[in-house]
């Protein structure tokens, strides 16, 4: 592990002896490049994200938190994709690396949600495989509620050639169409027009198909599975994303975002993605 810069920003590289890596900023402790060994990248970065240490960045796994896109009061996808963390773990072996980043309360994350936390991100990668855990713990004297995910962008070579298998017979709100509540009754989801879904309580790993490679998406803790893609129109409008944007990438989030997850103080509560490249 050890410190670089990436688009000017502070970042930290993580390597593995067998060839997997990763770069991680710490702005937002957002993972921003993921290959395993063999080299090719498997997160979606836009050419044009802005890197100014305060915007949010397009791409790689932003963390929202404590709101999930726009359910509640709080800007869109809460303030921790905007916030600089820290470095607080590190460890390494032969074959896996290692990095905890933090991010606790303070005036302004007070001034938009006024609760004391203290969240952790660890960043493992392991042979062919990307782990992300969220650990969220109240350190006040009240409870508070919130609602997070780990907006994992892919990088694919074509949407259109792209499925996604597992989530057949899961519900699922359309913010496509009104939030509607519609049932998943295809045995693969293919993405052809504007997706913004979120699953219901998926208690099955996905499998994310393309023809020359696959990847395996499983959640631990999250319960719903967002998948988005803001295809021709919506992509143009995204003033960081490219026109042809929405062709190279496709985000399959895990979340708690139906339900809000409350915290009693002293507790915990954690949620865990993870990636394995097939
Ligand atoms: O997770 C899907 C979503 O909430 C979409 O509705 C879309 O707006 C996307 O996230 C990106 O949000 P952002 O605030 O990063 O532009």
């Amino acid at each position: 592990i050890e410190p670089i810069e990436f688009h000017g920003q502070p970042a930290l590289r993580l390597a593995t002896a067998s060839g997997a890596r990763a770069v991680v900023a710490l702005h937002g402790a957002q993972v921003l490049s993921w290959a395993p060994p063999g080299g090719e990248e498997r997160l979606y970065l836009s050419p044009k994200a802005v890197f100014d240490g305060h915007s949010a960045v397009r791409g790689g796994i932003p963390v929202c938190f404590p709101q999930f896109a726009d359910l509640g009061p709080l800007p869109a996808h809460g303030f921790a994709r905007n916030r600089r963390w820290s470095l607080t773990t590190e460890r390494s072996g032969k074959d896996f690396a290692l990095a905890g980043l933090t991010l606790a309360d303070d005036e302004a994350t007070r001034a938009l949600w006024p609760y004391a936390f203290s969240a952790e991100l660890s960043i493992l990668i392991e042979d062919s495989r990307l782990d992300l855990e969220l650990e969220i713990t109240n350190t006040g004297d009240e409870a508070f509620e919130f609602t997070a995910a780990l907006h994992t962008y892919l990088a694919v070579r074509e949407v259109e050639e792209s499925r996604i298998e597992g989530l057949h017979g899961f519900s699922y709100r359309d913010k496509t169409d009104a939030d509607r509540i519609q049932r998943d009754s295809g045995d693969a989801l293919v993405i052809e027009s504007e997706t913004d879904r979120v699953y219901h309580e998926v208690s099955r790993p996905l499998l994310l198909r393309e023809y020359h490679r696959s990847l395996g998406v499983n959640a631990d803790g999250f319960p719903d599975v967002v998948v988005w893609n803001p295809w021709i129109e919506r992509s143009a409008a995204i003033a960081d994303l490219p026109d042809d944007g929405f062709r190279r990438m496709l985000c399959i989030e895990a979340a708690a975002a139906r339900q809000p997850v409350r915290v009693q103080p002293g507790e915990s509560w954690w949620g865990r993605q993870t990636l394995v490249a097939l």
